[in-house]
Formats: C-alpha cells, structure tokens, sequence
C-alpha cells in the first residue's frame, strides 16, 4: 500500500492546472474525464505520488457539491491497494462505512474504485484505489 495521489478540488481546472504547471513547476502527466465520476481531472506527478486536481462536470458531481458546502481544497486521499474488491469486503466486514457497494471501474478500465465516506474516518473521505494490469 502507499497514498497514490491527493485529490483537490478546483472550480476552474484549467487555470489551477496553469498554476500547479507553470507556477509551481510540477509535471502535467494527464488530464481526462472520467465520466463514471462526473469529473475532470489533472494529474501532476510528486515524487512516487500524484496531485489530481478535480473539476465537476455537472452540477451535481460530488467536486461540485463539496466546492459549493466548503470551497476549494483538499478533498480526498487515495490509497493504492492490489485488489480493492477484497479491500471494500474486508472494510465492510470491519464496520466501515463504503460509499459503493460495489468498487467502480473507472477510466476505460484502468482503474478500480471505492470510497471510504469521511463519517467512517474521521472527516477525511479516502479513496481505495487498484490500477489494473500495473504493479
Ligand atoms: N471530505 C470530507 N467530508 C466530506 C466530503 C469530503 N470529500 N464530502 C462530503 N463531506 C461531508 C459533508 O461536509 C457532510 O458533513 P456534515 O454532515 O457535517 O455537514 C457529510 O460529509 C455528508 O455530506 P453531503 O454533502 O451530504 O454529501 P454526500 O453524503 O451527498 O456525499 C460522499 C458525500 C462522500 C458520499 C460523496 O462525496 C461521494 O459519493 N464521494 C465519492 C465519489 C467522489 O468523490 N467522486 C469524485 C472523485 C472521483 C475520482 O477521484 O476520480
């Protein structure tokens, strides 16, 4: 296991990606959508981690509803694990609220998903998160 990136929410991504970029100095590794989750997101690459920037696509994307409760910032943790299916029974089994029943595929297949909701956790929403087909 190791934090596989921190997920920021943005209102505007091209202008934080400007700053994250050109300001800061990190390097652009990707930007997509990923319509599963209502985002789009940047990921930049820190050393054996990422930041991804977020930006909601529809109004009620949850980047959309946490900016408008609580303004821009950090929103999420993401924890890489090997099998996310196996990490969301064990979680459960354990009393841990999950926010999907069952772990999403997300981006063409790339990458498996669930949520740990921040009422389990502390007040900290934590992604569990498996990339399928890498180490
Ligand atoms: N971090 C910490 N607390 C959060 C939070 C977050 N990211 N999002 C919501 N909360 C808090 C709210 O402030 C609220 O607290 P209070 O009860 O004290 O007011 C509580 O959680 C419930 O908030 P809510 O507005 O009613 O929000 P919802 O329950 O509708 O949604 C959540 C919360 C976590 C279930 C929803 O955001 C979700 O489904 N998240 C998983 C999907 C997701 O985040 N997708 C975007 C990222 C996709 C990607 O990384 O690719």
């Amino acid at each position: 296991m190791r934090i596989d990136h921190i997920g920021i929410a943005v209102k505007n991504l091209d202008e934080a990606v400007k700053f994250y970029k050109d300001v800061l100095g990190l390097e652009l590794e990707d930007i997509e959508e990923v319509p599963e989750e209502n985002v789009r997101v940047a990921m930049f690459r820190v050393g054996e981690t990422y930041i991804e920037l977020l930006q909601g696509t529809t109004q009620d994307s949850a980047i959309s509803k946490f900016i408008e409760k609580r303004g821009e910032g950090i929103h999420h943790i993401a924890i890489r694990v090997d099998d996310v299916d196996r990490s969301t029974e064990i979680l459960k089994s354990r009393g841990a609220v999950l926010v999907y029943d069952k772990a999403r595929l997300v981006s063409k297949g790339s990458r498996k998903i669930n949520f740990v909701h921040p009422k389990s956790t502390g007040g900290v929403l934590l992604e569990l998160v498996e990339r399928v087909g890498r180490e």
